[in-house]
């Protein structure tokens, strides 16, 4: 089975730029071995092999002390490569979950069980078949007593359709809100024009919508290593919501057509996401221990 997008970078530099102690990557993957963990028949994309030896080896190389692992639409509803590697990290990662309406409750105790904090709502088209709205706030219904969020994935121009189902859950369900990757600006806009205005004023008006400020490698035109216009977008996030912003590599960088990152590199980025020591231990550290492991603090 060969895959279909880049390897991930062999041999990352070390980064310059020192995260604090108890940085936490907050957005990465694990992606089988497949002999092992098969990928799901319904994948838009086959990935290569990325297991969690080569996550916790890349752990070590950057300097972070935990991660988050985020289930990955190759690999479905099938959680078992996600919460085995949660199990193997003695701790040190957590997860969040895709999972369907005919999941059981045992089923769902044994992911909490396993480190999972979260489920994720993918919106992609390229990446995954429609899921009525109505199974979506069951789910989301079923996870809040758990104490899990929701992470949200979709693009920009996709907010005004879906701003009604986020509000629904972060305010009627007064659950978290996690979106990925800045809901995927178009960064040619105006920072200060419409469409990225939306989405600040989604996080200015809903106190439980957190965002990821990562992924320049997928939302870059001006491209490696400076990422010159994607930084002020996520600048922008991090200064005017410090208390609910996170940050990950989002290696192995599924899917990924154009270049692959050199995760040192996106390591190098963050003095200029979060320029202050007080920004960065927010950004690394506070907010994503309050998130995924609230009994430590
Ligand atoms: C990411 C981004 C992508 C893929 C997925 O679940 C996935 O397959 O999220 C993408 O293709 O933009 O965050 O991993």
């Amino acid at each position: 089975m060969d895959p279909d997008w880049l390897p991930f970078h062999p041999n990352p530099a070390k980064p310059a730029f020192q995260v604090p102690a108890g940085a936490v990557d907050a957005h990465c993957h694990v992606f089988g071995p497949a002999a092992q963990f098969p990928f799901a028949p319904e994948r838009k994309y086959t990935p290569c092999d990325a297991g969690k030896d080569r996550l916790f080896a890349l752990r070590e190389h950057l300097g972070f002390a935990r991660n988050v692992i985020v289930q990955a639409t190759c690999h479905g509803a099938d959680n078992r490569a996600m919460a085995d590697a949660c199990m193997a990290s003695k701790g040190r990662a957590r997860g969040v979950a895709t999972v369907r309406r005919q999941v059981t409750d045992a089923e769902l105790t044994a992911l909490h069980e396993a480190g999972v904090r979260g489920v994720r709502f993918n919106f992609l088209k390229r990446l995954v078949d429609f899921t009525p709205r109505d199974e979506l706030l069951e789910i989301a219904g079923r996870i809040a007593p758990l104490g899990w969020h929701v992470v949200v994935y979709f693009e920009a121009q996709d907010l005004p359709a879906l701003w009604d189902f986020f509000t629904a859950v972060s305010d009627n369900l007064a659950t978290t809100v996690v979106v990925d990757h800045m809901g995927r600006p178009d960064v040619t806009k105006p920072i200060d024009g419409p469409e990225f205005g939306l989405f600040l004023q989604l996080l200015r008006e809903h106190p439980n919508v957190w965002s990821k400020v990562s992924c320049p490698e997928r939302l870059s035109q001006s491209g490696p290593p400076g990422y010159d216009d994607v930084v002020p977008f996520a600048r922008r996030i991090v200064e005017d919501f410090p208390e609910r912003v996170l940050w990950g590599t989002d290696w192995p960088h599924p899917n990924l057509k154009g270049h692959m990152p050199d995760d040192g590199k996106l390591v190098d980025l963050l003095p200029r996401i979060a320029p202050t020591p007080e920004l960065q231990r927010k950004l690394l550290v506070d907010n994503p221990m309050r998130l995924y492991w609230p009994e430590e603090i």
